[in-house]
């Protein structure tokens, strides 16, 4: 799918070293919303350890700081429901058979509806207007969103994918995207699960298997390759 005239970064992953496109690669950042990170949040609400995510967001400052710098595309992703929840799935809505459930007030407003103060990314990774946000029903980006479409008319065939949950949204877009053809790199250090046993095996299951679903990497191994890249 690449352009064989694109520069190409050697960024050190496992399980082997990925060529990265700068031209063909876009930042991903999956769901890194109020509701899953802020003290105070849905996912403390549900009694979630806040920090395990939060550790990933310096990490994805400065990844994006210089994805931004070198001119490169970046889109957001967001979990959430329409105000009427008129396309949320009955099944989702009872999963768990929590207290509180999607659409019932929370402490940042009503639970993953989008609009509400809870549903937005938070302030240290807000997107830039140039940058598009999905919002996304379901955990993978791919379903019932544009994402495809954008990703292709924009020429995109790479993804660096970021945010959280490791297991959840992220491992679930990044297999929708390899069944689509395009090449997933992902820094385990912007990544975060509220569980340290599924933040390892949802890398694993990345990476096992020479790739089966793409590459695990480090931000510091993207910033390194990226410092050599000349934008035009
Ligand atoms: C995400 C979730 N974003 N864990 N959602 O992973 O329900």
């Amino acid at each position: 799918m690449t352009n064989d005239q694109s520069q190409k970064l050697k960024v050190e992953a496992e399980p082997y070293l990925f060529d990265l496109v700068p031209d063909e690669c876009a930042l991903l950042i999956i769901d890194m919303q109020r509701d899953f990170l802020e003290p105070g949040g849905f996912g403390e609400m549900l009694g979630n350890d806040v920090s395990q995510l939060r550790r990933t967001i310096e990490p994805n400052r400065k990844l994006l700081a210089a994805w931004r710098a070198k001119g490169l595309q970046v889109l957001h992703t967001r979990e959430g429901h329409r105000p009427d929840l008129a396309a949320l799935p009955g099944a989702k809505k009872v999963r768990g058979r929590g207290k509180k459930r999607i659409g019932d007030p929370g402490p940042m407003g009503r639970i993953l509806v989008r609009g509400e103060a809870g549903h937005d990314i938070i302030p240290e990774l807000y997107p830039q207007p140039s940058e598009p946000v999905i919002d996304k029903p379901g955990k993978g980006a791919f379903w019932a969103t544009d994402l495809h479409a954008i990703l292709q008319n924009r020429g995109i065939s790479q993804l660096v994918v970021t945010g959280v949950t490791t297991e959840v949204c992220v491992n679930t877009t990044v297999r929708e995207a390899n069944d689509r053809g395009f090449d997933c790199l992902v820094p385990e250090d912007c990544v975060g699960s509220y569980f340290p046993e599924f933040q390892r095996m949802g890398l694993e299951m990345i990476k096992a298997q020479g790739g089966i679903f793409g590459w695990v990497s480090h931000s510091g191994k993207i910033l390194a390759a990226l410092a050599g890249f000349d934008e035009k």
